[in-house]
């Protein structure tokens, strides 16, 4: 009997060993497994394998740190903590591979943690001096966010100087996925609101409840034309307006703002979003109220209200706002114009959160291409057009950031939990198994910051 239950117990465990983790997904190449970490150690040796941040961490609002790791169970945590320590309010964890690959499949278990505020990584980046020739690069399989929030981004890191004399980098890849049905995002930065009837309006306000930050770069307001010809955007050439003879009358307004992200006031200032260029924005700070006012001179009659949303990468304009409310003051009190906020209310709609389950994050990276995948699903694929051709070490990093929804005291004692992380490598392909000779990595803990998506998304804008 007792030998039954033995077996019957060793028969689960097998048939769970299975299941926990798959192979890579079928047709896409001859693997072998090369990396396993199933976190299945002692910190001491997990620190044999992996090389833990530890220090603060300027482009982030906490420093990363070895105490900050823990592994119990089978599970590493990253920890998130209140706490003041070096230059920052918070801490957390972070670490990435002694061992460097280049191509194969790559695939990780995890959860987010539960609060909004982190960015839960799983991705690679070429570290210190290439050889020749050799493209530094970032490869984010997925910088999640609470709740339901998968990014995958990839940048090519060579140094492009924009027309202001700032250096940035340019983003070859960037989606944003809410695994939640109830979808908020938005891609159309062009916002129109013809009025049947002109108002006569001393002050224009546009508010959002839209859990993160977002750009304005322009706001107009016209003249009635009873035949509608009022500007459009020209998102091709970048160009607004795109027919010239309109006055915006809200040029000569003053304009207030409910904040800047992380203070950057310098590169989005309010009056970045009402000086008739497209290049030049407003950033609203990233959480609590936002919102932008202008006030005339005097009074005026407005026909037609406008702006544009959004960052522009390479021609494109992405993360364009979803949700917003337009008022006018009519001398005595606030009306609304157009309002869409209550439509995408964040939160209590959403039924997904990453946070409270076990999910896969996979990514095949070749040669030609880049593939995404969740839970064994292809959700994104790119060409590897002369990018990254180098080898790269994996990284597992949590960061309380503002990129991530607003930071709030909920995260103190949470912590983004991963089950394991497994490299497949093709023993045939050119590049594969046979001719990987990464390079010899010193055992040393790493002091060095590392960057990452969330923060060269703010940089990388062509803007
Ligand atoms: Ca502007």
């Amino acid at each position: 009997m007792r030998k039954t239950h033995i077996l019957a117990l060793a028969g689960l465990t097998i048939f769970f060993a299975g299941r926990l983790f798959a192979d890579p997904p079928e047709g896409t190449g001859n693997w072998r497994l090369v990396f396993e970490e199933t976190f299945d150690k002692s910190k001491e040796e997990l620190f044999e394998t992996w090389v833990p941040a530890n220090g603060n961490e300027g482009h982030i609002l906490c420093g990363r740190f070895p105490e900050n790791i823990e592994v119990k169970d089978g599970i590493l945590r990253l920890c998130n903590r209140k706490e003041r320590r070096g230059t920052q309010d918070w801490t957390s964890g972070s670490m990435n591979t002694y061992k460097y690959f280049k191509y194969g499949y790559f695939e990780c278990r995890y959860r987010y943690a539960d609060a909004p505020g982190v960015n839960n990584s799983f991705w690679l980046m070429t570290r210190g001096k290439l050889p020749q020739g050799g493209i530094p690069f970032e490869l984010d399989i997925n910088e999640g966010h609470y709740p339901d929030e998968i990014n995958c981004t990839i940048h090519d890191w060579r140094p492009i100087i924009l027309e202001n004399g700032k250096k940035s980098h340019k983003v070859v890849v960037h989606k944003n996925f809410e695994m939640d049905p109830v979808k908020i995002s938005n891609e159309d930065p062009f916002v129109s609101i013809p009025l049947d009837v002109s108002v006569s309006a001393s002050k224009i306000r546009i508010s959002s409840n839209h859990y993160q930050h977002f750009h304005i770069r322009e706001i107009a307001a016209y003249e009635k034309d009873s035949l509608g010809g009022y500007p459009s955007l020209d998102t091709k050439n970048i160009k607004y307006p795109d027919k010239e003879g309109k006055k915006n009358l809200l040029a000569d307004g003053t304009v207030k703002v409910s904040g800047h992200l992380e203070g950057r006031q310098d590169d989005f200032p309010s009056k970045g979003a009402l000086d008739g260029k497209l290049s030049t924005s407003w950033c609203a700070n990233g959480g609590g109220e936002k919102w932008i006012e202008i006030t005339l001179p005097e009074a005026r009659d407005i026909g037609c209200i406008q702006f544009i949303t959004g960052w522009i990468n390479d021609g494109k304009f992405l993360d364009c706002l979803p949700t917003y409310k337009v008022e006018y003051f009519d001398g005595k009190e606030w009306k609304t114009i157009k309002d869409n906020n209550s439509k995408h209310a964040f939160g209590g709609k959403k039924t997904v959160n990453l946070a409270r389950s076990w999910n896969t994050y996979g990514f095949l990276w070749t040669p030609k291409e880049f593939v995404f995948y969740f839970n064994g699903k292809e959700i994104l694929r790119a060409p590897n057009d002369n990018l990254a051709h180098y080898y790269a070490p994996v990284f597992l990093s949590a960061a309380i950031t503002n990129w991530a929804h607003g930071v709030c005291d909920e995260i103190d004692g949470t912590s983004m939990d991963v089950d394991y992380v497994r490299v497949w490598q093709d023993y045939r392909m050119k590049g594969g198994i046979l001719d990987n000779r990464p390079p010899e990595i010193e055992k040393t803990p790493d002091s060095k910051p590392q960057k990452s998506g969330f923060f060269s998304r703010l940089l990388g804008s062509s803007e």
